[in-house]
């Protein structure tokens, strides 16, 4: 079945690939064995392995100095079938993975698994995405109470309607009304706005705290617009409120009180008319020069001083970010050059590209240091956000955008600030920045996020060290495996 299946998509990949990105995947890593090692084993084998880190089945790098060649070869066509000649270290592997039985790949040639393992010794590490499972694992259970409560709920209708049935029908043989339901009806709006309030401020009270303006914003800029929210929120509360109230009380107030009374006509009144035209006005065009101001100050600004440069690369359905390396400039790109392992299309040409560090899935910055994001896409719209940072910007195809942003609340350090605020909730131990795609952008862009790390330099400095760029692995003399006299053999059949 599996087997099956992997085929399937093993073709639906090749497709895929010969039509994205055939025409131009010719001038990235030279070698073409390597090329169709990376393209088979992004097929077939990455479901169940990682390069650098366990997954269903081991970590493949560095797989040449614990087993060799032919053994790789035998155990890859058929797993069972080595494991029934009783070799050991077959055994003894699949022992260790409890016996989940990794799918056999009779149609792979030893040609074909021979470049994958080249592949697998010489493609470049990216850091692995973060795993969905870590995040939102609190979904609260479908708790039964809720089901009691509608039900409850149904039922007292029920209950009420029948009564007021019965009352209609004795106050028709009576001749006249037990209840005075105008006065009723008026009641229920006073009511009905303090048991609404209450709600809504009992809703405030509970959750509140976990709104992204409790521990307030991680950024610069991200006050000033936080302030900003506030001031607008506290006018236009203020006057809701006002309405609200009243639309509530008047019903009550000036409700129909029996017989012959006569509601007040009041026709117009153009004095106040003016004010509540004019006041509110000045107060909203007020609103809106200050929301354009707070908003040029953060998208309009000039590269600051002590400013570095990265490069956020969205596509379905992940995020990369290039770092410049040692010179601090962020080398040239060309989409004509995207293909194979240049995924995000660096041009090589450049030598300022030389140094560029990638990462996939994580997203590394300087706490205290402004950072210019500049954003591309490669295949539709999407949209960076970091709700912490009061950051987001979208990553549009063909158009280069940018946000200039200094981020001053570390990962620790706003850690810190939540489990304060939720001594509690184990979520928070853990918790990370997170950049989220903000636009719908296919079927997997819920998944479509990666974690931000905000850290001193000098710990910014020692995680950059420990990354290679892409173009010095690519270009590190080629480990030719061990033992390539009987693959060629068996190869030309
Ligand atoms: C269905 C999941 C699955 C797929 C797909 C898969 N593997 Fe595996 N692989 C495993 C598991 C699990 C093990 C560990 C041994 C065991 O449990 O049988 C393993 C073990 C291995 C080993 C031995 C590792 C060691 O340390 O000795 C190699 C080599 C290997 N796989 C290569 C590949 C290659 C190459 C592909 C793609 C052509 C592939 N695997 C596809 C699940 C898988
Ligand atoms: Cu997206």
């Amino acid at each position: 079945m599996l087997h099956f299946n992997v085929k399937k998509v093993f073709a639906l990949l090749s497709i895929i690939l010969v039509l994205g990105i055939g025409s131009n995947a010719a001038d990235l890593t030279k070698d073409p064995g390597y090329l169709s090692g990376e393209k088979l084993y992004k097929a077939n084998c990455t479901t169940c392995h990682a390069l650098d880190k366990k997954v269903l089945g081991p970590a493949l790098k560095g797989i040449t100095a614990r087993r060799k060649e032919a053994w790789i070869i035998k155990w890859v066509k058929d797993n069972a079938a080595l494991r029934a000649t009783n070799d050991p270290e077959a055994i003894a592997i699949f022992n260790e993975y409890k016996g989940i039985p990794m799918t056999a790949f009779g149609n792979l040639t030893d040609a074909d698994i021979k470049n994958i393992v080249v592949y697998i010794e010489n493609a470049p590490i990216v850091a692995p995405k973060p795993v969905a499972a870590d995040v939102e694992t609190d979904i609260p259970p479908n708790s039964p109470s809720m089901w009691i409560f509608v039900l409850l709920g149904i039922f007292i209708f029920a209950l009420l309607n029948l009564s007021i049935s019965i009352e209609n029908k004795v106050s028709k043989l009576l001749g006249k009304e037990i209840i005075n339901w105008n006065k009723v009806n008026a009641l229920m709006f006073p009511i009905m706005l303090v048991a609404g309030s209450y709600y809504v401020y009992a809703q405030f009270a509970k959750y509140s705290s976990y709104t992204y303006f409790a521990v307030g914003s991680g950024s610069a800029h991200g006050k000033v617009l936080d302030e900003m929210f506030f001031v607008t929120l506290a006018i236009t509360g203020f006057v809701f409120i006002l309405c609200q109230v009243l639309a509530f009380v008047f019903p009550y107030l000036y409700r129909h009180r029996g017989e012959g009374t006569k509601a007040f006509y009041y026709p117009d009144n153009n004095q106040i008319e003016f004010w509540w035209t004019i006041i509110p006005s000045i107060v909203l065009v007020s609103l809106l020069v200050y929301g354009l101001k707070t908003w040029n100050g953060i998208t309009m600004q000039e590269k600051p001083k002590g400013a570095y440069e990265i490069e956020v690369f969205a596509r379905q359905f992940d995020w990369t970010v290039r770092y410049p390396g040692p010179d601090g400039l962020l080398g040239k790109h060309d989409y004509h050059k995207i293909g194979g392992t240049n995924f995000v299309g660096m041009d090589y040409n450049d030598v300022n590209s030389h140094d560029d560090i990638l990462n996939v899935g994580e997203l590394h910055l300087v706490v205290d240091q402004p950072v210019v994001m500049n954003l591309r896409a490669q295949d539709v719209i999407h949209s960076a956000f970091i709700p912490n940072l009061r950051v987001q910007m979208n990553a549009v195809p063909g158009i280069p955008t940018s946000q200039i942003f200094t981020p001053t609340v570390t990962t620790k350090e706003m850690r810190k600030r939540l489990l304060a605020e939720h001594p509690t909730d184990s979520f928070y131990a853990n918790w990370d920045y997170m950049l989220l795609c903000n636009k719908i952008c296919g079927a997997q862009h819920y998944m479509m996020k990666m974690v931000v790390v905000i850290e001193t330099k000098a710990d910014y400095n020692i995680w950059l060290k420990s990354l290679k760029s892409p173009y010095e692995t690519a270009n590190a003399p080629v480990v030719v495996p061990p033992d390539t006299t009987t693959v060629n053999k068996t190869a030309t059949n």
